[in-house]
């Protein structure tokens, strides 16, 4: 009985370890915002939480190239291009299904109505225009130098801590504002991709450009995946570095066995830690309630129902069971609201508890990370068709469909990161003629809804992996040897 009673809780102890550090976090950062920290206690509280989000992006990149390379250089040329081109086009398609879910959600609900009243001032001005996102978007997936994309600010995510002049006056703690400039090292061409979401503020200090984000993870995944295809056509000459490629993997994936035991604790400090910087949720709730439910009512009605009745008509299995299985990583990606971060939880999940092949997971997983976001895409046409109504501005069809197609586009170039859908929805307001200032007006409510829309973005990945092993599975099962090499034993 102890030894069932230990294994067990040692299945299921870390995911109710980290349900109760969801808890304990919410709890927390409510408790004591009662107790209006100063902005240096709360950037030493949050400490622990950043630890965590750094450990997480740590494992980013040796993992998004060692699963991809080794997963495609292990399959034979027809059977990596028939996983590539059903996958792509799985992802497409239900991106598109999640815009069109929002847009009947928005259109339904029609929050923009009851925020017309609430809202006046509009504030900030978007330094970026949409050709400047799109061109952004082309050239993030041809770094032009892999290592300095990577380890160098190739996007620098500066993070400055603002009080704007009418909150400082009530000694609210300070707002966090991310501001994204994307400067090319040869210095010559400053490609500005970054918003102004504040009045003209006064800075209290502006923390140096951090690197934590600044990975380029489209063009390293572009890169892995052509270099993964490539290696599988070089034969016996590509085994080395395939096998380093494996060898590594395997070894990422022992760290993260390890480091899911330091989870719980920092997610209780990095859900708090958000909490405390949070805006009045009072004044948020006037203005954005409407809108906040209408979509989170759009991400349950395509997480939760029209996705894993997909899986379910396409598999057969019981999507229940399958999502049972991945809901460590959904809190993981609850917690830091990155899909790139939430990525080797990802893999753990559907590796130990989904028995996916591994040879799916190292191709889908990544991709999936980078451009399925199935969250984004029906956020961004939400706030789109919510600022035209608050607005007061008729779309046509025309309009609607340029919206569908725009979200869909704007999402596989968000990156998976907090917040990136903010950034890339630029590219949806100005495709319609909206004003991309009015991005301020949702600004107070998207941390938590980015939350809500990354556990989204993970579950399609994972879901679209057990998919495409169902699909594919006569191909692995009749070329089990498409893996040249045995698991590497580590
Ligand atoms: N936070 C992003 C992610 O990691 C999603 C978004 O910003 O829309 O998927």
């Amino acid at each position: 009985i102890l030894a069932r009673g230990r294994d067990v809780c040692k299945r299921n102890g870390l995911l109710i370890l980290s349900v109760l550090s969801v808890t304990v976090g919410c709890l927390l950062g409510f408790f004591l915002r009662t107790r209006r920290l100063s902005p240096q206690e709360i950037s030493y509280f949050q400490f622990p939480g950043e630890l965590l989000m750094r450990m997480l992006k740590m494992l980013i990149l040796p993992l998004v190239v060692s699963s991809l390379m080794s997963g495609l250089a292990s399959l034979d040329a027809k059977t990596s291009s028939r996983l590539g081109i059903l996958t792509v086009a799985y992802y497409l398609w239900t991106t598109f299904v999640a815009v069109i879910v929002g847009i009947i959600m928005v259109s339904v609900i029609h929050p923009g109505g009851a925020a017309q009243k609430e809202i006046t001032e509009q504030t900030g001005k978007p330094i970026m225009s949409s050709a400047d996102a799109l061109l952004d978007l082309i050239r993030n997936m041809f770094p032009a130098n892999l290592v300095e994309a990577t380890f160098k600010q190739y996007r620098t995510k500066t993070t400055a801590v603002i009080k704007s002049p009418k909150m400082a006056s009530e000694e609210a703690p300070a707002r966090r504002i991310l501001i994204y400039g994307v400067q090319e090292e040869n210095g010559s061409h400053v490609q500005n991709f970054a918003l102004d979401l504040t009045p003209p503020p006064e800075v209290i200090y502006k923390s140096e450009p951090g690197t934590s984000d600044g990975m380029n993870v489209l063009g390293i995944v572009i890169f892995s995946a052509t270099m993964g295809i490539m290696l599988g056509r070089m034969g016996d000459s590509g085994v080395p570095l395939v096998s380093f490629c494996q060898c590594l993997n395997e070894s990422v994936m022992k760290i993260v066995a390890v480091a899911v035991w330091y989870f719980p604790f920092g997610i209780v400090f990095l859900i708090a830690g958000k909490i405390l910087e949070m805006d009045d949720p009072t004044a948020v709730r006037k203005k954005l309630g409407f809108y906040a439910v209408t979509v989170v009512c759009g991400l349950v009605v395509h997480g939760l129902f029209i996705l894993p009745t997909l899986y379910f008509l396409i598999t057969k299995k019981n999507p229940i069971v399958f999502i049972r299985g991945i809901l460590q990583a959904l809190l993981i990606a609850l917690a830091t609201s990155s899909s790139s971060a939430t990525l080797p939880i990802t893999f753990k999940c559907l590796l130990e508890n989904n028995h996916i092949d591994r040879r799916i997971a190292r191709f889908v997983l990544p991709v999936g990370a980078t451009i399925n976001m199935d969250g984004t895409a029906l956020y961004e046409a939400v706030a789109a068709i919510f600022i035209a109504q608050v607005n007061n501005y008729e779309l046509d069809f025309g309009q609607i469909i340029t919206i569908s197609i725009t979200a869909t586009a704007a999402s596989i170039g968000a990156a998976g990161i907090p917040q990136a859908g903010l950034v890339t929805m630029v590219i949806v307001l100005t495709s319609v003629g909206l004003p991309t200032d009015d991005i301020n007006l949702i600004i107070a409510v998207d941390w938590a809804l980015d939350r809500f829309r990354t556990m989204i973005n993970v579950l399609g990945d994972a879901l679209a992996a057990g998919i495409m092993a169902h699909i594919c599975r006569k191909d692995f099962a009749q070329d089990a040897g498409t893996e040249k090499l045995p698991p590497c034993e580590t």
